[in-house]
């Protein structure tokens, strides 16, 4: 049996709902992000960085893009005779197959492919966290503390803590109690989802807690531990560290490459974040274009304004056109004399002439606000808008745009206008 000290298990089949129609056809952790990545170049690079190079990467939701994205992971080093990384969908055995159906469930289901590495320690990891971080001074930390599980955590506004697990620690930064998403949370110490397991733990845990519905680390399996007396540590972290689970943090983690000192750095030498890079032409600037303070990928062809926006390969804006504010993912098309603000548009997306994108409030929002909300315009993959639309804030379109299917919309002086929550 090949022995590796740390394997890694990242969970990358999470539907990713919260983040509405970008991810209807496409696994969170496979969304573009900064104008060039995918979000799981994130934890796959930090992995390769820190000298991990067994990774086990768990599919479930939409794999396509992830999988063609990952391949067999040279753009990470990570196509390796031994260990390397592997992608594990749930797959057929002989008593029937099932799906993933909670995070520690999937774990579980791998079992086989962790006992092949016979590893001390398991280090799981989620897919869609933008961060960096060096995972071999979390394992030193570990073993100093002779723990047996160690949590990252950093503290968080408290009013946001509720979405987090939460920790309590003693001084010597002993959890001693630890609640996942509590109503009414006593401290903003959050679990950051990334956990270290000693392997016995892990295994003995998982195969105990195998019936329960839904098994999940931060309900079940962490609480468990805990009240089996294990020594849980938490591990304080205090970099940059976003959970782009939802519109706005995703669209905030966008914008904060662009600050003007980011405090979140893609061009460091020395914790380089890699990619899957296509052969792209260079970027054409035209004469009477304009840019400022922002992310311009490769290959992209600008006549028009762009501003404080995230612009990914292959994306065309043609003259007239002003962007501002706003994420455009690869190969998309942005008319002449269009203007856009506040939008997130995904990848392959079609933006007519004289457009109007976040024009305005023409209605309290009625589509899922919970998810629709903070002003933007969320524009799903593959959507065709046909010239002089106006589409509201608030407001998500995804598909091709027949302006029948709005029926609440209206036509005023020649332009189509969807109302604010508007969605097809
Ligand atoms: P959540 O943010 O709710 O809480 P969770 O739904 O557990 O995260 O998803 C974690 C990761 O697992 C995601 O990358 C997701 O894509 C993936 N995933 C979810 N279901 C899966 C499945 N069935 N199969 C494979 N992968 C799956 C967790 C912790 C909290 C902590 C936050 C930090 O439970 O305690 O505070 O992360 O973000
Ligand atoms: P999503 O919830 O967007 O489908 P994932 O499947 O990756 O994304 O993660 C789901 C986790 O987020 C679940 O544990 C779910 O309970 C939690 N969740 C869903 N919606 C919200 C929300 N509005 N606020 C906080 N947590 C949420």
């Amino acid at each position: 049996m090949i022995k590796k000290e740390m394997i890694a298990m990242l969970l990358a089949g999470g539907q990713g709902s919260r983040l509405g129609v970008l991810t209807q056809k496409v696994a969170k952790p496979a969304v573009s992000f900064g104008g060039k990545y995918r979000i799981i170049d994130f934890p796959l690079s930090n992995c390769i960085n820190s000298g991990v190079d067994t990774v086990g990467v768990l599919t479930q939701y939409q794999p396509l893009r992830l999988n063609t994205h990952i391949g067999i992971g040279i753009p990470w080093d990570l196509d390796r005779n031994v260990g390397g990384v592997t992608i594990l969908p749930p797959y057929e055995r002989s008593k029937g197959s099932d799906w993933y159906t909670g995070t520690a469930n999937a774990i579980y289901q791998n079992l086989e492919y962790m006992e092949t590495y016979n590893p001390d320690y398991v280090l799981i990891l989620s897919g869609d966290h933008i961060y960096k971080m060096d995972y071999e001074v979390m394992l030193e930390y570990h073993k100093a503390n002779n723990a047996d599980i160690t949590i990252a955590a950093m503290p968080v506004p408290i009013e946001e803590a509720s979405r987090f697990g939460i920790l309590i620690t003693d001084e010597n930064n002993r959890i001693t109690e630890f609640e996942e998403k509590p109503a009414n949370p006593r401290s903003n110490l959050a679990s950051m989802g990334i956990y270290i397991f000693s392997w016995k733990v892990l295994k003995e845990a998982l195969i105990k807690m195998s019936d329960v519905p839904g098994c999940d680390f931060g309900k079940h399996i962490i609480p468990d531990c805990f009240e089996s007396g294990n020594r849980v540590f938490a591990y304080e972290y205090n970099g940059y560290w976003k959970d782009v689970g939802t519109l706005s943090s995703y669209w905030e983690a966008n914008m904060e490459l662009i600050d003007i000192i980011p405090e979140f750095n893609l061009y460091e030498e020395y914790w380089k974040i890699y990619t899957k890079s296509d052969i792209i032409p260079p970027q054409y600037v035209s004469k009477e274009a304009v840019i400022d303070r922002s992310i311009i990928g490769e290959g992209t062809e600008i006549c028009g304004e762009v501003h404080n926006s995230v612009i990914g390969a292959g994306v065309v804006i043609k003259s007239g056109a002003v962007v501002k504010d706003s994420i455009i993912m690869r190969e998309c098309v942005i008319g002449e004399n269009t203007t856009i603000s506040k939008a997130i548009i995904a990848e392959n997306v079609i933006v007519g002439a004289d457009c109007e994108l976040g024009a305005g409030d023409f209605a309290p929002s009625k589509y899922d606000p919970k998810v629709y909300q903070f002003d933007l315009v969320t524009i799903g993959e593959n959507s065709v808008i046909p010239d002089k639309v106006k589409v509201g804030k608030n407001t998500a379109i995804v598909g091709e745009t027949r302006l029948e299917d709005y029926p609440d919309g209206e036509l005023a002086g020649g332009d189509y206008i969807i109302k604010a929550g508007g969605m097809k």
